[in-house]
């Protein structure tokens, strides 16, 4: 059948011939003729038919075309010269205030304060932002210079990202681009520190292409000198080394070369296959005299201390644990064989940071050398990518190899330009996308607690310049901390900090983990902070005091809630499931700092209190036990677990906090890492 016959079917073809589309001049207007000829010639019914065909195919056809393409046709007629579609597409897609799903984040977002730029002569920018209020709601209690305006210096490469819409936009919410375009080290890397990165993974044993041990023979830089130390001079000094030898020695019968004692049932726990008690307990051992100890410690660090197992190892533990220890027993002895070791551990732990954004892995298979997010979710812990810059620093400046340090530069410079709220971070980062998660929960306890920890410490260990980042953005937090975090308790109007659920709903519920902030706080302001820093750390300190001596066993739960109003019993209360004690050390920490930075020996008796409350109630034949129940003497549920912090935090900072000598550690030399490993503090 031919076109015509199929249209004569229905019209004449004639008609049909020209509307679609006949031949041009003089026969074409012929054709138009005769084309209006026969359309009048049609009867009126047979007109209307056609035209509603016709309608009713443009409108089909219309149907048919895709969404965007409507966008760009009605673009292109409204605004000649306007952007390709596809770039207005992403922008409405990835800005957060036009996707739906982002809504609810972005008010926690409205709060943090308009920022001012202006330019400095650097290229880099000032930003002002305003003070913490002085007053919120009746929760606030603290006002001083901190009421000042913060200074807020933007590194040149973050100050260009946001003064660009489009750019903001892409730091802020990246989930939809390519992963290969999202890599921060691809966007930041000038200096090629991907090629550098895998050239260290690929040869663990190396260093700048020669191996470590030659490398550092070859070093212009001093190693480590070393530090004496002298021993227990005191009563209490020398109980607490009763204590560590005593746990010492049921390690050593019961769990040699294996991660953890179960003292109860005189066995050994496995987590990752390091020794870990060995390397976290090196330099407490030579901190507190302990040559013998020290030197079969040294021994088995030497001979039976490798990497090279098939086993995932979360990257933040080994940092703090083993990477940091190796690096204090270094710094401490001055013995080489703990600074190669660190470097061999150094090379391995670096696939983490093979991640799109630059933000870490938590998991990485020192053996395989490679890295992913956690089995049990797409996102690591804030705390945990926030700390490990102090060790990976300070591998890079004994080693003098630049890698380890630009590496978690990458981590500083990206969570820096990240939307905070208050100062205050989630808790949860994607490594893929380098952005929080949404609705995630801020807390100073478990998963967020050493963010803030670093921030000061990484200032402290690179020279406290002004204008940093690190310190601006910890002051910030502490002001969202006081604003947004701090509350007291309706009758004894003990100072706590409580959570933000889901970013927003407050939750009076503090971690024994969050006891570390009045020491820290102490810290930052014996380095100039506001005084608001040292009020709410004085007051924390006797609330976490409180959570100890309120026990009948005189031991602090887990975690404590506290009264909202009147109508809770106590103001302080521990619920049943979180009345464990895991011989954790942050408290002790705390009273350690207020003890070496103000020299009061109150600290010292609060301390003495708990220590004979471990004796008492901790103390079994093999070594010391977590308990699961601290709110009764009689029934403490001993755990059977000896985590490698009792020997290597809890018991060192008793004993510093016992010392006569409060500057047997020196923080104007040493800063402590999370794991309470002194490193040196450098001029820059
Ligand atoms: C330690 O491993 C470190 O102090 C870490 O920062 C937090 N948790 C434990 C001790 O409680």
């Amino acid at each position: 059948m031919t076109k015509t016959d199929h249209v004569a079917l229905t019209l004449p073809s004639t008609s049909i011939a020209s509307i679609t589309g006949g031949a041009g001049g003089d026969e074409g207007n012929l054709s138009r003729k005769s084309l209006r000829r026969s359309w009048n010639q049609l009867p009126r019914c047979q007109r209307n038919l056609i035209i509603m065909a016709i309608t009713a195919f443009l409108f089909t056809a219309l149907l048919f075309l895709p969404g965007d393409q409507l966008i760009n046709i009605k673009d292109v007629h409204l605004k000649p010269g306007a952007a390709p579609f596809h770039i207005r597409r992403e922008n409405t897609l990835q800005n957060p205030h036009h996707h739906p799903n982002l809504e609810k984040e972005n008010k926690l977002y409205d709060d943090v304060p308009a920022a001012v730029a202006s330019p400095m002569t650097d290229g880099s920018r000032l930003i002002k932002t305003k003070p913490a209020k002085d007053k919120l709601d009746g929760r606030m209690a603290y006002a001083d210079g901190n009421t000042a305006e913060h200074v807020v210096k933007l590194p040149e490469t973050v100050a260009a990202i946001n003064d660009n819409n489009n750019g903001l936009i892409d730091i802020v919410n990246n989930v939809d681009q390519p992963i290969e375009e999202q890599s921060s080290l691809a966007i930041s890397d000038p200096l090629n520190i991907r090629t550098e990165l895998e050239e260290a993974i690929r040869q663990p044993f190396k260093l700048a292409g020669v191996s470590i041990e030659s490398h550092l023979q070859n070093m212009e830089t001093e190693l480590a000198k070393g530090q004496h130390f002298h021993g227990a001079t005191n009563e209490r000094q020398a109980a607490v080394v009763a204590a560590f030898k005593h746990s010492w020695a049921g390690y050593k019968t019961y769990a040699w070369g294996h991660d953890n004692l179960k003292p109860v049932s005189q066995s050994s726990h496995e987590w990752f296959g390091l020794g870990l008690s060995i390397v976290d307990s090196l330099d407490t051992m030579y901190i507190m005299g302990l040559e013998d100890e020290f030197n079969e410690a040294r021994d088995w660090v030497k001979n039976s201390l490798h990497f090279h197992t098939n086993r995932d190892v979360n990257l933040f533990e080994v940092t703090i644990r083993v990477l940091g220890g190796l690096l204090s027993a270094y710094h401490l002895s001055g013995d080489k064989m703990f600074l190669v070791k660190a470097a061999e551990l150094g090379n391995r732990l670096l696939p983490s940071f093979l991640s799109p954004s630059g933000i870490p892995y938590s998991d990485v298979n020192l053996g395989e050398r490679s890295a992913h997010s956690p089995k049990w979710s797409p996102d690591s812990s804030t705390s945990e990518v926030t700390t490990i810059q102090l060790e990976f620093r300070d591998l890079s400046r004994s080693t003098n190899v630049p890698i380890f340090e630009r590496v978690v530069n990458v981590v500083n410079d990206k969570i820096h330009a990240l939307d905070k709220s208050h100062g205050l971070v989630p808790i949860f980062i994607n490594a893929n996308t380098g952005t929080f998660r949404n609705y995630a929960t801020i807390s100073l306890g478990a998963r967020g607690d050493s963010y803030y920890e670093y921030l000061l410490k990484q200032w402290l260990q690179t020279g406290r310049k002004d204008n940093d980042n690190l310190i601006l953005d910890y002051m910030q937090a502490i002001d969202g901390v006081l604003t947004q975090l701090m509350r007291r308790t309706p009758r004894e109007h003990w100072v706590y900090i409580g959570e933000l659920i889901n970013g927003h709903d407050f939750k009076p519920k503090m971690d024994h983990l969050t006891c570390y902030l009045p020491g820290t706080l102490l810290l930052g302001h014996d380095n100039g902070m506001p005084d608001s820093h040292l009020l709410l750390a004085k007051d924390l300190l006797d609330t976490c005091y409180q959570t100890y001596i309120r026990q009948p066993t005189q031991l602090a739960a887990e975690i404590s809630y506290f009264a909202l109003n009147d109508k809770d019993d106590s103001d302080i209360y521990v619920k049943p499931n979180d009345a464990h004690n895991l011989l954790r050390p942050e408290f002790i920490e705390s009273l350690y700092y207020f003890y070496a930075l103000t020299g009061n020996r109150t600290y010292q008796d609060m301390g003495w209190n708990i220590f004979q409350a471990f004796e008492k109630h901790s103390k079994v034949a093999a070594g010391y036990t977590s308990l699961g129940n601290v709110k009764n003497t009689l029934n403490t549920r001993m755990r059977d677990l000896m985590e490698s912090f009792w020997m290597s935090e809890t018991l060192k900072y008793f004993y510093l906090l016992f010392s006569d000598n409060r500057k047997e550690i020196d923080l104007e030399k040493w800063v402590f890492n999370s794991e309470g490993h002194p490193l040196p503090v450098y001029q820059h």
